[in-house]
């Protein structure tokens, strides 16, 4: 009997693992000010996230990320047009940015996440 089901685990163990490896094709993020890609030549003052539905704030997250490690953020809102949007508190110097999100959307209960980059150069 448990070899019989050995099996069976396999496979459904291996359909998981393809799950998994799939999640990356859903996402509600659409698009971010700065963009993911964007080379800026003025220092950003603020991260606007878009996404495809309105994130519920007080389940959100946004952190940036810099040579010098992670910036200070103040103020997370949406400014009710599915986005989320901060502050940036302190100085933004010339280099590669990571942006790390966290969200939930709409009455979707998932908890998303993702990051991009962006860079900066006087
Ligand atoms: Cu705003």
């Amino acid at each position: 009997m448990y070899k019989a089901l050995k099996p069976l685990v396999l496979v459904l163990g291996l359909s998981a693992l393809a799950a998994c490896s799939n999640q990356t094709t859903y996402s509600p993020f659409l698009e971010a000010e700065p963009a993911p890609g964007e080379a800026l030549t003025r220092a950003p003052r603020t991260l606007r996230l878009f996404f495809n539905a309105l994130p519920d704030v007080e389940q959100s997250s946004l952190r940036l990320i810099g040579a010098g490690g992670e910036h200070q953020l103040r103020g997370l809102h949406t400014m009710a047009a599915d986005d989320l949007m901060i502050e940036i508190m302190d100085a933004v110097t010339p280099g590669t940015y990571t942006v790390e999100w966290s969200t939930v959307v709409a009455d979707d209960p998932t908890q998303y996440s993702g990051s991009y980059e962006f860079t900066f150069s006087e």
